[in-house]
């Protein structure tokens, strides 16, 4: 497996509320978008990642392990708001994914999406938006229960999995997801669909992860 990130500020905000976390070595990817419209989304969204970086996943973890760890970084969002008055309402979504051999597990909070493309260039989403960025129906963080939906996918060689935000769905539609995801090695595809969410206008951060199978 092959693993490509990165994540850009974008044309027009100040800040990079994304975050993301790559541990190819453990099998854990995932992909944080700090929302827009509240404050300190860059603390939510970055509070959640270090907070799945010290749950002891694995590729191996189970989906009651990833439950368990997303419901660990809520609280964690929600304990770090408590922290400051400026932090009221900050929340984060989130896209994890856990890989052993070819097979993955993705759970995801709000609108940031997964996609495998298979060898043939067919696209398919494996997430299915919680509303949209700023409307969001649960995000880590804000006062609600969260209730994260996971899938178990077959990776098979020549496929690729994607993680992103919003940064990148909003500014390139699925067929050129589709087309840029296929090209090259996962470096390369991770490359071009960043360069065409900024070469499209950029107004939003965006992060992308590519697995390569
Ligand atoms: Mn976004």
């Amino acid at each position: 497996m092959q693993v490509a990130y990165r994540t850009e500020v974008g044309h027009v905000r100040q800040r990079n509320e994304d975050a993301l976390l790559a541990r190819p070595e453990r099998g854990v990817l995932a992909v944080a978008d700090g929302l827009g419209g509240h404050p300190a989304g860059d603390v939510a969204s970055m509070t959640a990642i270090n907070s799945l970086d010290h749950a002891s996943l694995t590729g191996e973890s189970a989906e009651g392990d990833l439950r368990a760890a997303t419901q660990a970084a809520h609280e964690a969002v929600v304990a770090a708001a408590d922290e400051e008055p400026g932090r009221a309402g900050m929340g984060t979504t989130l896209v994890l994914t856990v890989v052993a051999g070819s097979t993955a597990r993705v759970l995801h909070v709000g609108d940031s999406r997964a996609y495998l493309l298979d060898d043939g260039g067919g696209l398919r989403a494996l997430t299915e938006d919680h509303g949209v960025n700023g409307y969001l129906r649960q995000a880590l963080g804000l006062d609600r229960a969260v209730e994260p939906d996971v899938v178990e996918i077959e990776c098979p060689a020549g496929s690729r999995l994607l993680l992103c935000t919003d940064g990148l769905t909003n500014m390139v539609d699925d067929p050129a997801i589709a087309d840029l995801l296929g090209r090259g090695d996962a470096q390369q595809a991770c490359d071009a669909l960043v360069e065409a969410a900024l070469a499209n206008g950029g107004i939003d951060n965006v992060t992308v992860i590519v697995l390569a199978f």
